[in-house]
């Protein structure tokens, strides 16, 4: 799964993402069985703990599909423990400077790239690989993906992207929509938010330097496909809940 999902990346995608934050793993398992390339579960804002995103991972792989996690904000040791739980990337939030993104790295890479410990308890069976292999190749195979959603995140972006274990960034529009208003506006496609995309998109490219992007509607996600975006997360799972609710209802009058 890992290598597949890395070539996939490799290869510039585009690839969608279902989005979790249900605290029970069956949850991620379902939308695991559509047609999405990865599925996401959000430490962040879900309910997803330690314990829950650890089952998402396994049921997630069952399905034959990668699992990404989005950690909650600067808790990078997660990172490694996500990692060894067989996730195939981390997304850490709001990491707002170099400094945030080289104490990412380290979790997230073994040395020399970084300092994370040995003891890939559940990755080493989802890999496939040999101990000896799966050392050598962990650090092209897991991604570790930052977020860009603040100002700062925005002054610093080259340095960000300039930090080796870093493999992309992540752009979060409605806290950059939140921070580029002064805190006025939730306008998460707002003409500024779509022109910070095209900044972070050129940035990225010159560092030789994948971009992934939290989409919301399908229309949105498909849109980022066609700019370049190698990973667009459409949903989320109450998203998809509550829509086929409401479908549901009004088909009776409700
Ligand atoms: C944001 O848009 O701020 C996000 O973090 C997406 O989940
Ligand atoms: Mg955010």
């Amino acid at each position: 799964i890992h290598g597949d999902f890395a070539s996939r990346l490799a290869s510039g995608g585009p690839l969608f993402s279902a989005w979790v934050g249900s605290r029970e793993p069956a949850v991620a398992a379902v939308l695991a069985r559509e047609a999405f390339d990865v599925v996401t579960l959000d430490m962040q804002h879900g309910a997803v703990d330690i314990d829950a995103a650890i089952r998402g991972i396994q049921l997630v792989a069952g399905a034959g599909k990668p699992a990404v996690v989005r950690i909650p904000v600067g808790d990078f040791e997660a990172t490694s423990r996500m990692l060894d739980a067989g996730a195939a990337a981390v997304i850490a939030p709001m990491v707002n400077s170099a400094a945030d993104a080289r104490a990412f790295a380290a979790f997230a890479k073994f040395p020399p790239l970084g300092e994370r410990s040995w003891g890939p308890h559940a990755a080493l069976a989802l890999s496939g690989l040999a101990p000896k292999d799966y050392l050598a190749r962990a650090n092209g195979l897991t991604g570790a993906v930052a977020m860009i959603e603040t100002r700062a995140a925005l002054d610093a972006l080259d340095d960000i992207l300039a930090v080796e274990g870093i493999d992309a960034v992540f752009i979060g529009p409605s806290d950059l929509s939140i921070a580029l208003s002064g805190g006025r506006e939730l306008e998460p496609e707002s003409a500024a938010v779509d022109e910070a995309i095209d900044h972070v998109l050129a940035r990225a490219k010159a560092a030789g330097k994948a971009v992934w992007a939290y989409a919301g509607p399908p229309e949105r996600a498909a849109a980022f496909a066609r700019k370049g975006i190698v990973v667009s997360a459409i949903g989320s799972d109450t998203v998809f809940l509550r829509q086929g609710a409401q479908a549901a209802l009004a088909a009776v009058g409700r």
